[in-house]
């Protein structure tokens, strides 16, 4: 018998039921769609591994490292939540081969003295590739520990020269229902965002994720470059990103969108601030049985506090 405490949340659990009932649409789509386009089983997911492969050089350890045991690769490419390739933990490891992460354009605009376009491995270049083991803990009240590769957000934003207007940093997913075949139905608004405060995103803590396990980042993790924030919650760190623009307001996110009354702008990981519909206390390792206790903002409040003082964390969640 499973106990009410001890399973993961269930997607009717954690999901508005407008939401629920589009991803029964789009699972109907979903699995006629593979079956046409591989002639069988297994097909996506196949092509999702093949573009994961590539090993990256020169990684730099670095002592941005939690000292906890690593979640498995396979539980990291399998278990996700990628909503642009289906809702369901599964859907984006059988999905995301569709996804082209070569040719790749980032723009960055907005609020800043050095705008432009750049292909994904020339934004990357000028930055070391570093190490980063950081705990990721979804909303969903589950946590991985994920050894990702990685440049840090503050660096890349220095090169663009940010202005005096430039408070806040908007990230946006790709668009291409495409490549993207759960963005053919309305299960979200598209494209995915997301958005951090200027100091937040120049915080050291902050990485553009490019790579995990020492590999090029797989398809279902957000190839073939990602946000990573470990104090906040999970969906702040989007994946697949194209646009990175530079504003002087508050910008909104994917989720605040979606659900106003249980996603806020900030997301920092607070267990003593529940979900309306369940707690933040405590969370499941993926791979443990006995849940943990989630920490104030996910293990790293001496390096992030200082961020939000002064803020009331319960009003600004
Ligand atoms: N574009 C986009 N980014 C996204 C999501 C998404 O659905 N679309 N899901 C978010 C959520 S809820 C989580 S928990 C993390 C999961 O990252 P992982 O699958 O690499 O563990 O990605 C985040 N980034
Ligand atoms: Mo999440």
């Amino acid at each position: 018998m499973l106990t009410k405490n001890a399973p993961d949340l269930r997607y009717s659990d954690v999901t508005p039921e407008r939401l629920y009932l589009r991803r029964r649409e789009f699972m109907k789509m979903a699995s006629s769609a593979a079956l046409v386009a591989t002639g069988g089983l297994g097909g996506f997911a196949c092509r999702a591994e093949a573009q994961s492969g590539q090993k990256l050089e020169g990684v730099r350890k670095t002592s941005f490292a939690v000292d906890e045991a690593l979640t498995p690769f396979k539980d990291i490419t399998t278990y996700n939540n990628f909503y642009e390739f289906g809702s369901q933990k599964e859907d984006p490891s059988h999905n995301a081969g569709s996804l082209k992460p070569r040719p790749w354009t980032i723009k960055v605009d907005g609020a800043v003295a050095k705008p432009g376009q750049f292909e994904v491995d020339e934004f990357i270049k000028p930055h070391a590739l570093e190490e980063r083991i950081y705990r990721l803990r979804c909303v969903e009240a589950w946590s991985m520990v994920i050894p990702w590769v990685g440049i840090p957000l503050g660096d890349v934003i220095k090169r663009f020269e940010p202005t005096s207007k430039a408070r806040y940093v908007e990230f946006t997913t790709l668009f291409s229902p495409s490549q993207m075949p759960g963005q053919r139905y309305e299960i979200l608004p598209w494209p995915y965002l997301e958005g951090l405060r200027l100091d937040e995103a120049m915080h050291p803590l902050a990485i553009l994720a490019v790579g995990l396990y020492g590999q090029a980042l797989p398809n279902q993790d957000g190839a073939p470059i990602r946000l990573v924030v470990p104090w906040k919650y999970g969906f702040k760190s989007i994946k697949s990103i194209v646009r990175i623009r530079f504003v002087e307001k508050q910008p909104m996110n994917t989720w605040q969108v979606m659900t106003p009354s249980e996603y806020g702008f900030y997301s920092n990981v607070n267990p003593e601030v529940d979900h309306p519909r369940w707690t933040q206390a405590t969370e499941r390792r993926i791979g443990e049985f006995r849940r943990r206790k989630t920490l104030m903002f996910n293990g790293y409040a001496d390096q992030v506090a200082s961020l939000y003082a002064g803020m009331d964390l319960r009003k600004n969640y």
